[in-house]
């Protein structure tokens, strides 16, 4: 595949591998072994001096069309599979990492990746510091001689703050720190991390990679070396966190439309969010494509567009936030994002319940914070259900 075809013809095209029966769609290679000609071949598979597939924890073709096809996207030169997100960044870390180093984190990031860096690897002696990374002083602030790397998502997951990569991937360089960007909300067709200076870009292609709602599933992608590093230790050896061939095989099928669910996603997103400009019982909106949100600059400058995901708080905190969410109707109160069905959720009590009070506040996880991860419907439903969503909140926030 050349680098000359556009987005969308990559997204059909890149990866495929010709299959002898000569059939459109590839098969799924549902094999967790491959069988080699003689011993001669398996040991020199296994000694990395042969090309061939050997078990499919280390790899396998259905697997592989969909990391290069992601590759290709990205403009990385490799990519590498997960069964999950948290998969693919465990994995990273656990390459990466060792006791006695020190990592820089965004304060926002998904529940369970602060989790696993607050709770689970500090039990291995790994440190972390907490800090507003949309700030690059406080990033440089905390950097100490044995911080190793600075993990950032942006836009953050739920707040949508926004960080400045190219800004932080040059005080990295300079620092010799590895630079891992969360690129989960925006995917390479709105943001691309690699290209903006990051090492590695990782993903829970659970979202709008696979976008329907049926697979969960993590990706990463940067340097060859490196992608064949976190396939060799984190994923091989200390987390086998392997995509299955079936789940393979239908985020392949999820990527072929991912620039039109996108469009679609951030077509209705924008409207939503109008809307809701337009709603008096509506206390402040997180939307990186809104010119009076704090992070508007540099999402103009780093995103192709403002994305799909938005949060909001309500007049009337936590309970009327409550009232909100169990009262839409065509809206799924559901966790994760991406699909093509609208989601709705609580991120205090639900994606990010693994925050204590005290981290939450540090975060700005208001009690009544929304999040909305707008979907593939007719934006004017979607509207109309929040209109009568709102219309049942007039007993918990008194009309003024
Ligand atoms: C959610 N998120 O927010 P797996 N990185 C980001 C994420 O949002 C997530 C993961 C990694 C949600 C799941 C319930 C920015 C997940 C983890 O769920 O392991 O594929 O990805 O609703």
């Amino acid at each position: 595949m050349t680098k000359e075809y556009g987005f969308s013809t990559q997204q059909i095209h890149a990866g495929h591998l010709k299959n002898s029966a000569g059939a459109l769609t590839s098969p799924i290679y549902q094999s967790s072994t491959f069988v080699f000609d003689n011993a001669q071949q398996g040991a020199n598979r296994f000694a990395g001096e042969e090309d061939g597939f050997i078990y499919t924890r280390l790899g396998n073709p259905t697997e592989q069309e969909i990391e290069l096809k992601l590759a290709a996207l990205e403009g990385a030169e490799a990519a590498l599979f997960t069964a999950s997100g948290m998969g693919a960044i465990s994995a990273t870390m656990h390459t990466f990492l060792q006791s006695g180093d020190h990592v820089i984190s965004s304060e926002v990031v998904y529940g369970c990746t602060h989790a696993l860096f607050d709770e689970g690897l500090r039990k291995y002696g790994i440190d972390f510091a907490f800090v507003d990374t949309t700030k690059t002083d406080a990033i440089v602030k905390n950097i100490k001689p044995n911080t190793k790397m600075i993990y950032i998502e942006t836009p953050a997951n739920p707040t949508l703050d926004i960080s400045d990569i190219q800004a932080i991937a040059a005080i990295a360089h300079e620092h010799d720190l590895l630079f891992v960007v969360d690129n989960t909300f925006c995917t390479p067709y709105l943001q691309r991390p690699i290209e903006l200076g990051a090492d590695l870009a990782v993903y829970s292609a659970t979202k709008y990679i696979n976008g329907h709602g049926d697979v969960v599933a993590g990706a990463g992608t940067g340097k060859q070396d490196m992608i064949d590093q976190i396939r060799m230790v984190g994923l091989k050896d200390m987390t086998g966190s392997v995509i299955s061939p079936f789940d393979a095989f239908l985020v392949n099928r999820g990527m072929k439309t991912l620039s039109l669910r996108m469009d679609r996603h951030v077509q209705n997103a924008q409207k939503i969010v109008e809307f809701l400009e337009s709603e008096a019982k509506v206390q402040q909106i997180f939307y990186p494509g809104n010119p009076n949100f704090a992070g508007y600059a540099v999402a103009q400058q780093q995103m192709s567009q403002p994305g799909a995901m938005i949060a909001f708080d309500l007049k009337g905190g936590r309970a009327a936030g409550e009232k909100f969410i169990n009262s839409v109707e065509l809206m799924s109160l559901a966790v994760s994002l991406g699909d093509a069905e609208t989601l709705i959720e609580h991120p205090a009590s639900m994606t990010h319940s693994t925050y204590s009070e005290a981290d939450l506040k540090q975060a700005g996880i208001s009690q009544g914070l929304i999040r909305v991860s707008a979907g593939l419907e007719d934006a004017a439903d979607l509207i109309n259900d929040m209109a009568q969503a709102f219309a049942k909140l007039d007993t918990v926030i008194p009309v003024s």
